[in-house]
């Protein structure tokens, strides 16, 4: 249980990341709680959290409010206050109005606002001055993601003793996209202040190679790059993972495999059940995949009695105008095709638009007989890893966007080009109807990768890198 003792004012390893990993509970008689938030980097980094004096820094999600410090389930908490005017400009604007459509190959359009840009640089110093306060001497600091890419070299220039490690978590963009950014060198020098800069794919890595060199004038040496400083920054992929066993488990219970039944059965027990799990966002695929479900059952090539369609879409960043019209967008397609070719108690596409807890997302995974994971660009995707990991079975198929992170390691899938509907077509039917020896034999491959390639691996990679280089080194 949460107390809200002030905790100490050291650490000697920090996560800085945009959300603290916690949420409010705010109970009837006033009292306030915190729970933490599930979630693959809690569970990644709660073990080496533990092992050292570990703090957390980041916004605990409401806007004009300081907090103090305080300790969560043994977590040292330490939060960033946002003004509600920075929330709109610093987090619905700069991070995710320009670099989200800006990193996912300007699958939007990307907003230029220079009050963005000015909200961005005064959090990321926000940031920065409170990671400077709570890290020890010597302490290692790993900054998180696209919202504080100018932590690493503003947190360097207040603490040049430090350790710092910076993790991407979604694409690093072609070198062509990149330098539409009217800040693009801002942003190469903020990530530079890192010791180890870490990417989801090598590709990733690779465009920031090109562009340090081309832009800063860096001298690079396959993955290392000597700064004008006079230090050496390391960029590389780590492609992040999920805790396969913990799901692998949960997916095994006997609760889990008596609500997967349930689920087909108030599904109508159809005979193939396709499954899609995603954040609602326009990278991620969900009008051509359904579109292309839908044509199939129109065309015949499925029938509307037989098969089903369950699409969560997690509700996500509801502010920004871009996630407003892609809802109005996926009720609109789904009442088309339910309309056009439902029967009674028959609609081909179940649409979910709500958020479930963890042990309903295994049985949604353990029922389904095709996982469809199609974004026009990802990161990585830990949907695809998830149902892998819930089919103990060996059993099902997983149909996957070439162009998500994921696919670097999921060969086996059953590989798509999420723009061409007619491929992707195919290659539902190809996967429904391949052999279970087929299915099989590609999901102990895939399984094997998850398994072994697991979160402590991702996360400790990082860290034994970022051990060895720096000053410190
Ligand atoms: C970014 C990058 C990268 C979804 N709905 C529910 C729910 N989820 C969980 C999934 C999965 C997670 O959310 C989504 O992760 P993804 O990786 O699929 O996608 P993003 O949110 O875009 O994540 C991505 C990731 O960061 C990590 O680096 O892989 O490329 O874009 O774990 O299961 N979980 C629960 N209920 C839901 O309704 N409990």
């Amino acid at each position: 249980t949460p107390d809200s003792a002030k905790s100490k004012a050291t650490a000697s390893f920090v996560v800085v990341a945009n959300r603290l990993p916690v949420d409010r509970i705010e109970h009837p008689d006033g009292s306030v709680d915190w729970r933490t938030s599930p979630g693959g980097l809690v569970t990644a980094f709660e073990p080496v959290m533990r092992r050292h004096d570990g703090a957390w820094v980041g916004w605990h999600g409401a806007p004009d409010e300081e907090l103090e410090p305080f300790d969560n389930d043994g977590l040292q908490l330490v939060p960033v206050p946002l003004a509600a005017q920075e929330i709109e400009d610093y987090y619905e604007g700069f991070s995710n109005g320009t670099l989200w459509p800006l990193y996912h190959d300007v699958i939007a359009t990307p907003g230029f606002h220079r009050e963005w840009w000015e909200a961005y640089v005064l959090v990321n110093q926000r940031f920065a001055d409170r990671t400077a306060a709570v890290a020890e001497q010597g302490a290692v600091v790993w900054v998180q993601d696209y919202q504080l890419q100018l932590v690493p070299a503003m947190l360097r220039k207040l603490r040049p003793d430090l350790r710092i490690g910076f993790f991407l978590h979604i694409p690093f963009p072609p070198t062509e996209l990149f330098q539409q950014l009217p800040w693009r060198d801002q942003i190469l020098e903020g990530l530079l202040g890192a010791d180890l800069v870490g990417f989801q794919v090598s590709g990733g890595a690779q465009n920031f190679l090109r562009l340090v060199r081309a832009r800063l004038r860096q001298e690079t040496h396959r993955d290392e790059i000597r700064t004008s400083d006079g230090r050496t920054v390391l960029a590389r992929s780590y492609p992040i993972a999920i805790d396969a066993k913990e799901l692998n488990d949960l997916a095994a219970s006997e609760p889990v495999a008596t609500r997967a039944a349930e689920i087909r059965h108030d599904l109508g027990d159809p005979d193939v059940l396709f499954l899609g799990v995603d954040r609602l966002d326009y990278t991620k695929g969900l009008l051509a995949r359904l579109e292309a479900f839908g044509e199939l059952i129109e065309d015949g090539t499925l029938d509307v009695e037989k098969v089903a369609f369950v699409q969560v879409a997690t509700p996500s960043r509801e502010r920004v105008e871009e996630y407003r019209q892609l809802r109005d967008e996926m009720d609109r397609l789904v009442g088309r095709i339910n309309g056009d070719i439902g029967r009674i108690g028959r609609p081909p596409i179940t649409y979910l638009h709500a958020s479930y807890p963890r042990d309903e997302m295994a049985a949604l995974y353990r029922a389904a007989d095709v996982m469809v994971v199609t974004p026009l660009r990802d990161g990585m995707n830990l949907v695809a890893k998830e149902y892998v990991a819930c089919r103990q079975a060996d059993d099902g198929a997983l149909v996957l966007s070439e162009f998500a992170g994921a696919a670097r390691e999921l060969r086996q899938a059953y590989l798509v080009n999420p723009y061409d509907v007619n491929g992707m077509k195919d290659k539902l039917i190809e996967a429904m109807n391949d052999s279970a020896r087929n299915k099989a034999r590609r999901m102990k491959v895939m399984r094997r990768q998850v398994a072994e390639h697991d979160i402590d691996h991702w996360a400790s990679a990082f860290l034994d890198d970022l051990g060895r280089t720096g000053p410190h080194a």
